[in-house]
C-alpha cells in the first residue's frame, strides 16, 4: 500500500466549466484517484476553486455582485456540479481561504529570504477612462506571437504564449473598451525565476517518464527563456492575497495583491490544511512536507496543456526557491483540448456543453464514459453528438447493459433469483478466464500509467469478452439438453457482472454501484486473480435483476440536443 497525493488543476471561479475543462483535469484525476483507492492505496485527492485575480473580479462585476459574495456562491455551484459528476475529492477547497492567504505570504517571505524577490518600479498599462491599472485580463489586444486578435494581457488563448500586457498590439480596456491607455509607474515584486533555471532544467530532465506533451511544453519554455524570465508576482488589484502584510520584508505595496498564478498552485498545499481544518483529516504535513514523511508520497498532477508552464516552471520555482522542505510533483499528466462540433468549446463565448447542462440531460456515467474513452491525450479530440450517441449506445447499452440484462433475466426465468448450482467449467470457460486475466493485467498497467483512453479501450474489450462468451455459450440453448451446464454458464455470467462492476467503478461509479447492489456484492474487492473472482458468487447467492442500467440515446433526443446546443449559451 502506497500513499498517493493527487491534484486537479483548480478551475477558475468565473462561471461553470465546460466538458473540455472537465476532461482535461478533474475527471481523469478522479479516475486515477478511484482506481488507486480500489487497489487499496491511501489517496488524498484535492481540488479547489481558483478565486483570485482578474477572472474573478471581471465575472463578479458582470454579475453585479461584490466579488467575495460572487465567489462564495460560485464555489457552492461548482461543488454541487462536481458532486453531480461524482468527482471524489477528499476536499474541494477555495484559494481565497485564510490558509492560502497565510501560506502564500509565507512563501513570499521565504523567497525574499533566499534573495529571489526583486522590487521593481515599472511602467504598467493605465486606463485613463477607467482610472485604474489594467493588469492581465483587464486588457486585450492582438497577440504579438500568433496574431490572434483577442489575446489577453497574461496569456494568448490561441497559442498559449504567456504575455505581458505591454506586449499586446492595439491594446484596449476590457472594462470600457477604451484605447486611451498610457504607461504609468507602479512598484511590483518580481520572482527571480531565472536564477533557478539550471536547477529546474535538471529536474525536468530527470523526468524521463513524463508524457511528451508535458515535457515538450516545459522544455520549450525553458529553452526559449520565456517561461523563466523573472516574473512579476504582484498586481494592482484589490481582490487577492494582500502583498503588504505584517512581517513583509518590503514596504509600499499597499493596495496590491499577489498574482493569481502565484497563489493558485499554493492552494494545492493550503487545500490539505483546509481538509484538516474541516475535520476530514488529521495531518496534512505528512502529505506535503518531506521532513514529515511526504518523501513516501507519490504526487500526481492533472491539467490541460495551457496550464503546463505554470506547473513545470513557475510553481516548482516557488517550491525550490523557498528552500523549505515541500514535496515536489512526481508526475504531471497533461491533456490536449477537446473541441466541440467543428470548433472550440468557449467559456467566454458560451459555446459547447457546460457541466450543469450535461447533467440536466443525462446521468453522469454517460458523460464520464464518453469523455474518458475519448480523452484528448495524444492530440486534440472532438465531441460530436453523433459520436457521443454511437459510443453510449454501443459500449454502454449494447455491450455492458445488454449483457447484464440478458443473463439476469435468463437466470430469473429458468433458475430463479439465486446463483444456480451445478456443472463445472470446461475448456471454453477456462479460455475465457485466461483471456480475462491477461486483459485485467493490461488494464491495471494502463490505469497505473494514467493512459486513460487506452484503459477505457481495455475495459471495453473486457466487457466484449463476456458478451462473446454468452453469445457462443448460449445457456438458453444449452438448457434444452444440459441443465447443469446451463447453470454453470449462467453462474459464470452472473459472476462476470460482479467482476465488471468492480473493474468499471473508476469510469462509471453509479452504474457499478447499482450492479454491485443488484448482485448483493457491495464492497467487492478488486480481483487479485480473475479465476477466483469469477467464482466469488457461490450457488445459492441471491441477486436482483437490475433496472435498465443504460438507456439508449434515441435519434430524436440527439437531434433535439444538437439543436439546443448549436448556439451560444445566453
Ligand atoms: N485556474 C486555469 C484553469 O482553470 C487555472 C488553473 C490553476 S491550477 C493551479 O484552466
Ligand atoms: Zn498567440
Amino acid at each position: 500500500m502506497a500513499r498517493h497525493l493527487i491534484t486537479s488543476a483548480i478551475p477558475y471561479i468565473n462561471g461553470i466549466k465546460h466538458l473540455g475543462n472537465l476532461v482535461g483535469s478533474q475527471l481523469p484525476a478522479d479516475l486515477y484517484a478511484r482506481y488507486l483507492r480500489a487497489r487499496g492505496h491511501e489517496v488524498l485527492f484535492l481540488c479547489a476553486t481558483d478565486e483570485h485575480g482578474t477572472p474573478a473580479e471581471l465575472a463578479a462585476a458582470k454579475a453585479g455582485k461584490p466579488v467575495a459574495e460572487y465567489c462564495a456562491e460560485m464555489h457552492a455551484v461548482q461543488a454541487r456540479i462536481a458532486d453531480g459528476f461524482r468527482l471524489s475529492f477528499d476536499h474541494f477547497g477555495r484559494s481565497s481561504s485564510p490558509q492560502n492567504r497565510a501560506l502564500t505570504q509565507s512563501f513570499a517571505v521565504a523567497l525574499a529570504k533566499a534573495g529571489l524577490i526583486r522590487e521593481v518600479t515599472e511602467k504598467q498599462m493605465y486606463s485613463v477612462a477607467d482610472a485604474r491599472f489594467l493588469p492581465d485580463r483587464y486588457i486585450e489586444g492582438t497577440c504579438p506571437n500568433c496574431g490572434f486578435d483577442s489575446a489577453r494581457g497574461d496569456q494568448c488563448d490561441n497559442c498559449t504564449k504567456q504575455l505581458d500586457p505591454t506586449d499586446l498590439i492595439n491594446p484596449r480596456s476590457v472594462i470600457s473598451g477604451s484605447t486611451d491607455l498610457e504607461l504609468r509607474e507602479t512598484k511590483h515584486l518580481y520572482l527571480r525565476q531565472s536564477a533557478l533555471k539550471d536547477e529546474l532544467a535538471a529536474w525536468i530532465d530527470s523526468k524521463s517518464d513524463w508524457p511528451i506533451l508535458t515535457t515538450s511544453i516545459a522544455k520549450k519554455w525553458l529553452n526559449d527563456g520565456d517561461g523563466l524570465q523573472d516574473r512579476g508576482i504582484t498586481r494592482d488589484l484589490h481582490w487577492g492575497v494582500p502583498a503588504q502584510f505584517e512581517g513583509a520584508p518590503w514596504t509600499g505595496m499597499e493596495g496590491k495583491v499577489f498574482y493569481v498564478w502565484f497563489d493558485a498552485p499554493i492552494e494545492y498545499i493550503a487545500c490539505a490544511q483546509e481538509w484538516v481544518d474541516a475535520g476530514k483529516g488529521d495531518d496534512w504535513e505528512r502529505w506535503w512536507r518531506t521532513d514529515k514523511g511526504a518523501d513516501d508520497v507519490t504526487y500526481t498532477q492533472f491539467m490541460g496543456k495551457d496550464n503546463v508552464p505554470f506547473h513545470t516552471l513557475s510553481f516548482p520555482a516557488t517550491i525550490l526557491g523557498s528552500n523549505e522542505p515541500w514535496k515536489l510533483v512526481d508526475y504531471i499528466k497533461s491533456f490536449n483540448y477537446l473541441n466541440y462540433d467543428g470548433g472550440q468549446f468557449s467559456t467566454s463565448r458560451g459555446r459547447g456543453v457546460f457541466m450543469d447542462q450535461a447533467l440536466e440531460i443525462l446521468p453522469p456515467d454517460y458523460w464520464r464514459w464518453w469523455l474518458l474513452s475519448h480523452a484528448p491525450e495524444t492530440s486534440d479530440a472532438e465531441f460530436t453528438w453523433e459520436n457521443f450517441q454511437a459510443s453510449v449506445n454501443k459500449d454502454l447499452a449494447d455491450v455492458l447493459g445488454n449483457f447484464v440484462s440478458r443473463i439476469t433475466k435468463f437466470c430469473r426465468a429458468k433458475f430463479g433469483e439465486t446463483v444456480p448450482d451445478g456443472g463445472v467449467w470446461g475448456e471454453q470457460e477456462l479460455t475465457l478466464v485466461n483471456a480475462l486475466a491477461t486483459r485485467l493485467a493490461a488494464y491495471e498497467t494502463l490505469m497505473a500509467d494514467k493512459e486513460v483512453r487506452k484503459a477505457a479501450g481495455e475495459l471495453r474489450a473486457i466487457w466484449v469478452l463476456g458478451n462473446e462468451y454468452l453469445q457462443s455459450a448460449a445457456p438458453w440453448t444449452t438448457i434444452k439438453t444440459d441443465t447443469d451446464r446451463a447453470a454453470m454458464q449462467t453462474r459464470l455470467g452472473l459472476n462476470l457482472i460482479r467482476f465488471y462492476a468492480v473493474l468499471s467503478q473508476p469510469f462509471i461509479p453509479d452504474a457499478a454501484a447499482e450492479l454491485l447492489t443488484a448482485m448483493r456484492a457491495e464492497g467487492a474487492p478488486w480481483p487479485e486473480d480473475a479465476g477466483v473472482a469469477l467464482a466469488a458468487l457461490a450457488p445459492g447467492h441471491g441477486f436482483a435483476v437490475p433496472e435498465v442500467t443504460f438507456a439508449k440515446i434515441a435519434d430524436e433526443q440527439r437531434e433535439d440536443w444538437q439543436t439546443r446546443f448549436a448556439g451560444l449559451r445566453g
